[in-house]
């Protein structure tokens, strides 16, 4: 029998590139698809099936983690071994803006789900596991480099709704002795990242500004400094970490880190372009509290899962700007 696994976010970034990995697994995919006035699902465009389709293995429900009910009718008709909750409201600017439906959705929204699952194993008898995003902003202040044993400081309600996420996921794991794993995510990117994260609206920017559609880039703050990676990579150490024999919690990253001035610099050399006759500085993108300096050691995922990122920082930037310079064509 083909596992089958349910992904809540899985019209995002990762959701997509998960949902291809474990499709090449022979896994029936199962995803939460939030109601939407337009067509959200074009992340998934390459591997929709009809649901008219005999045998498709890759099934849409409408669902939304603000709404236990739903999250309940939809585990059951799923019957998943695996569950990765990688549903949230994931921008840290706007957590400040809508702080209270970010931690109904991300914090909140991650209880819902994990006590619909509590539920769930005990009627069916077996066991389901659980993945957890948690993110590299729940240490928001701590001092690099930092790893599991660093304490969180969020700097966001973005961040403190991930901090209670991580937490319902220990308290569930140790109350009800369920397979619950928490990755601790550092920042990862590709050509799917959305086009309001930093790195995005850069390479996005660099397309257009190539084929006259754009001559400035608002940022703000350059200075803050970030371990990112390839979201391709991350997905497959979400998905090693449900296949241990006990379950842990896990940092992912590259262990390099680089300014967004770094980032600028790398992006607009790949088109020989000068980052500062273009990018003027906006107050309204700085945030109230910001996160100075992200850099992961990834050494338990490393030795516990043989997880190692494949796309190095020149690799990444270079791959997203050629796509942005495309698609702007
Ligand atoms: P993303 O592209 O922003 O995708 C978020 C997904 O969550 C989308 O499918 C979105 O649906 C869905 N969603 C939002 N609110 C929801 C709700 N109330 N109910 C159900 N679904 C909801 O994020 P990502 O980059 O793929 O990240 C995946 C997860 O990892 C997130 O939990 C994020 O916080 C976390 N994380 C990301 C990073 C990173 O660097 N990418 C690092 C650490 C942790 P729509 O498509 O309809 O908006
Ligand atoms: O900001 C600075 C900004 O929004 C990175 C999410 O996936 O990763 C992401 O959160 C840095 C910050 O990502 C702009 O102030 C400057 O210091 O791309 P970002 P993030 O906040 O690190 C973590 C791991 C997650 O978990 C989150 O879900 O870039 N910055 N100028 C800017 N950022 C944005 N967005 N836009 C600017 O114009």
């Amino acid at each position: 029998m083909s596992k089958s696994a349910l992904i809540t976010g899985i019209t995002g970034q990762d959701g997509s590139y998960l949902s291809e990995l474990l499709l090449s697994k022979g896994y029936t995919v199962h995803g939460l698809v939030r109601r939407s006035s337009s067509f959200n699902t074009s992340r998934l465009d390459h591997i929709y099936a009809d649901p008219h389709e005999a045998g498709r293995r890759l099934v849409l429900h409408y669902g939304d983690l603000t709404d236990s009910t739903g999250l309940r009718r939809v585990i059951e008709k799923a019957r998943p071994d695996e569950i990765y909750n990688l549903g949230a409201q994931s921008h840290v600017k706007v957590s400040f803006e809508n702080p209270e439906y970010t931690a109904d959705a991300d914090a909140t929204g991650t209880l819902r789900l994990l006590d619909c699952m509590r539920d769930h194993v005990e009627h069916i008898g077996r066991e389901v596991r659980f993945y957890q995003a948690g993110s590299s902003e729940m240490f928001g202040a701590a001092p690099p480099p930092q790893n599991e044993k660093t304490a969180f400081y969020p700097r966001s309600p973005y961040a403190v709704s991930k901090v209670a996420g991580y937490w319902y996921a220990v308290n569930y794991r140790e109350a009800y002795n369920l397979f619950i794993a928490n990755g601790i995510l550092f920042n990862h990117e590709s050509p799917r990242r959305g086009e309001t994260f930093v790195t995005r609206k850069i390479t996005r920017a660099i397309g257009r500004i190539k084929s006259g559609l754009q001559d400035k880039l608002f940022l703000g703050n350059l200075e803050a400094k970030r371990d990112w990676g390839f979201a391709g990579d991350y997905v497959e150490g979400m998905w090693r970490m449900l296949q241990q024999n006990e379950p842990g919690d896990f940092v992912m990253a590259t262990g390099e880190a680089y300014s967004i001035r770094e980032f600028l610099a790398e992006a607009f050399g790949c088109v020989d372009l000068d980052w500062r006759k273009y990018v003027v500085i906006d107050p309204r993108y700085f945030r109230p509290t910001e996160v100075d300096f992200l850099l992961g050691d990834a050494t338990k995922a490393r030795k516990t899962l043989g997880w190692t990122p494949t796309v190095s920082f020149r690799r990444l930037v270079r791959m997203m700007v050629d796509h942005d310079l495309q698609l702007a064509e």
